[in-house]
């Protein structure tokens, strides 16, 4: 990892520490084929596919009951810490619940009721980037907005992680499918013989997984298009390098293109995280992945001129995770719209987060916090406006009802309200 001064960055550059997207660009035609045939053949081709990408004949692709036979013969420990982090984000999820409401605004009663989506299909990764964990962040939320019908997919295997089947369980998921890839996104959405259609599919996933939510998108609704995981770290003379370090490695143990960036005023806090970083990287177990992560373009420790400078390349940058380090941290946060999900202090790694605090880990990346948060309540959730007007409200809006109707030559309209009155001013058509 080399230093560079943010206000020395050359445009190129610039663009290579923003480029983190998904890389979806280069399997969009064979996932189109997958999610096609899919559609059009249904569990046919998805125990083709299964044979295909996972090299695995498949026997029940529904395996609901072996999730929960999972759940009761796991250890002990990892139990406990399933129901831990599941009793959390439960905790954190439940508070986010909106309340209906009604209120009279002058004769006009309005209100807004909110309701579940009836079936959403989350995506448990499997293979080496099997994540319990993520399986706790997509179907908790849905089943505390209320979803009926919460259906889990997961890569099929000889034999698929249990520690992921016992979550997917915990989690209180309705239906679990051994089917991963495009082709499972595609029999979410679309429905087979055997897997319920879904209404949004969610979740993280690799690119192909990706790529399939982009083509399903329009058809059923999707959360967002989620890249590999990347952290921004502001920190001040006063963050502790090796926690810096520590955070920074974390992530980049996910996949050899998350990109992760620390950015802070003082040169010498800069040059121990780098320090930091080399020494932590090379003990580490995926130290592979580690080293790639860190060689990306799209990662680097940066020098601002001071911490206003780093706070304003942070805003520009919308990371997935942003981290402040800082004897100012409220301050600094409050000069920060575009983050996914924010850590403050150094007790608070983006460990915490991934597994066990209570907030969510389905994060946008690449930008995207710019638009749009993470995984929450309301992603499995609707919105209904309610209305009841009174006499009195409505003719006190009749003038101005008509007025616009026959603005836009819309005279029916105008009719609809007029005739409420037709009694009062003999004008109205009462036939
Ligand atoms: N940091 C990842 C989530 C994760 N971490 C799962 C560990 N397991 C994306 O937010
Ligand atoms: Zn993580």
């Amino acid at each position: 990892m080399n230093i560079r001064e943010i206000a020395d960055l050359g445009p190129d550059e610039r663009d290579a520490l923003f480029a983190r997207d998904a890389g979806i660009e280069a399997v969009r035609g064979d996932v189109r084929d997958i999610v096609d045939r899919v559609h059009q053949e249904g569990d046919v081709a998805v125990r083709e596919f299964c044979r295909e990408f996972d090299d695995v004949e498949v026997g029940n692709l529904d395996i609901t009951d072996e999730a929960e036979r999972a759940y009761d013969a796991i250890d002990e420990e990892v139990r406990e810490a399933i129901e831990t982090a599941a009793a959390n984000v439960r905790e954190f999820h439940e508070r986010q619940l909106p309340d209906d409401w009604r209120e009279n605004f002058d004769g006009r009663e309005l209100g807004r009721r909110f309701r579940p989506l009836d079936r959403v299909g989350v995506y448990a990764p499997g293979g080496t980037a099997a994540y319990p964990s993520s399986a706790l962040m997509g179907v908790i939320p849905a089943k505390v907005a209320g979803v009926d019908h919460v259906a889990v997919a997961t890569p099929p295997a000889d034999e698929i992680n249990p520690v992921t089947l016992a979550a997917i369980h915990a989690a209180g998921a309705d239906a679990v499918y051994s089917v991963g890839g495009a082709q499972a996104v595609s029999a979410l959405a679309y429905g087979t013989e055997t897997v319920k259609a879904v209404q949004k599919v969610v979740g993280p996933g690799n690119k192909w997984v990706t790529a399939a939510k982009a083509e399903v998108r329009g058809d059923v609704e999707i959360d967002f298009l989620a890249g590999p995981s990347e952290i921004l770290v502001v920190a001040d003379e006063t963050a502790d390098p090796a926690f810096v370090a520590a955070d920074l490695v974390a992530q980049a143990e996910h996949d050899p293109n998350s990109s992760v960036v620390a950015v802070t005023d003082d040169e010498a806090t800069a040059e121990a995280v780098v320090d930091e970083v080399e020494r932590q990287a090379a003990d580490r177990e995926r130290a592979d992945i580690v080293e790639d992560a860190l060689a990306n373009d799209a990662s680097g420790v940066l020098l601002a001129r001071s911490m206003s400078e780093a706070v304003l390349f942070a805003e520009e940058y919308a990371a997935e995770h942003l981290t402040i380090q800082a004897r100012d941290d409220e301050e600094l946060l409050d000069r920060i719209s575009n983050a996914g999900s924010v850590f403050l202090g150094p007790y608070t790694p983006v460990a915490a987060g991934d597994y066990a605090s209570g907030t969510n880990h389905v994060l946008p990346t690449n930008g995207g916090a710019k638009l749009y948060g993470g995984l929450s309540v309301d992603t499995f959730l609707r919105s209904t406006t309610v209305q009841r007007l009174d006499r009195d409200g409505l003719d006190d809006l009749a003038p101005t009802i008509t007025t616009l109707a026959e603005a836009e030559g819309l005279e029916a309209h105008a009719e609809s309200v007029r005739r409420r009155f037709a009694d009062d001013d003999g004008d109205a058509d009462t036939d």
